[in-house]
């Protein structure tokens, strides 16, 4: 996990302390964070599963969280029902929070009416290229989450907006760019949930996992976070775990938990920190 807690690091020592909208919600007090804007770090995912060691990391929340974002809900509901509370703090009185990833993932309303499911056609396209490495798509295999005609009405704007594949010798990578990222508290989550996607979607076109590229505008490191950072920054990694996925799969759209297993998983102990909503 060199590559995030350089990251890290580098926010900690280079970011520019900002004003920012969030608040902390046991205070109500507005949150500072340090902040830069522009980077990119990589991970072969043939050399471990990118989940951060340096403190322990909730997989269990992030795979079920995948999973819902792959069955096209918008509801908590299903999140509820296996014990996620990461989105509570959005959603409305009836577990909704409106046209977020799930929706726009598998069910992008296009201007006649259309509804256009991006992760079918991505997995489409990629099956195409495999047939073909010549496949017009090849350069196209895009899902985007920021639609603007539908921002208004998110509970949250997309924080990982959009991605793209690409595949190279049997290998399937993945390019992530999240516009807005919580280092502390955030980022483990999505490095690991793109990773687990990129897996995924491997595991159903039939190639190898390669690298997952994650490429960021404002990385930010929210001042009520710096002593837990901190303690992270001077904890040594350990080995990274594997990642298995049941031979079976082959519908992103029922993917269960039962079918991806986390293997090998050591870390250090968690450090809490509060989120800013
Ligand atoms: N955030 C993440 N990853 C997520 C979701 C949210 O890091 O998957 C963080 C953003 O970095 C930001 C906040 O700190 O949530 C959203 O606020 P804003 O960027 O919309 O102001």
């Amino acid at each position: 996990m060199r590559p995030y807690l350089d990251l890290l690091r580098d926010v900690r020592r280079h970011g520019v302390r900002k004003p920012t909208r969030a608040v902390l919600r046991s205070t109500g007090e507005k949150i500072d964070a340090l902040s830069v804007f522009g980077r990119q770090v990589r991970f072969d995912l043939a050399a471990g599963f990118p989940l951060v060691t340096t403190k322990k990391v909730a997989f269990n929340a992030i795979a079920h969280e995948l999973i819902w974002f792959l069955r096209g809900s918008t509801n908590i509901a299903y999140l509820r029902e296996h014990g996620v509370t990461i989105w509570d703090e959005w959603a409305d009185e009836h577990g909704e929070l409106g046209p977020v990833y799930g929706k726009q993932w598998r069910s992008w309303r296009g201007a006649d009416g259309e509804v256009v499911d991006q992760v079918a056609r991505v997995v489409a396209g990629i099956r195409a290229v495999v047939e073909d490495p010549a496949a017009s798509v090849g350069r196209r295999l895009i899902v985007s989450a920021w639609n603007p005609a539908e921002i208004e009405e998110m509970a949250l704007p997309p924080c990982h907006t959009l991605f793209q594949f690409s595949v190279t010798e049997g290998r399937l990578s993945c390019q992530l760019y999240q516009r807005s990222a919580d280092l502390f508290l955030g980022v483990p989550f999505n490095i690991a949930s793109y990773a687990l996607l990129t897996h995924l979607v491997a595991a159903v076109t039939g190639l190898e996992a390669g690298e997952f590229v994650h490429t960021f505008g404002d990385a930010h490191i929210y001042t009520n976070h710096l002593a837990q950072v901190d303690e992270q920054l001077s904890r040594d990694p350990l080995p990274l775990p594997r990642i298995e996925i049941d031979a079976g799969l082959r519908d992103l759209s029922a993917v269960s938990r039962e079918q991806i297993r986390l293997v090998g998983y050591r870390s250090h102990a968690a450090l809490r920190g509060e989120v800013a909503v």
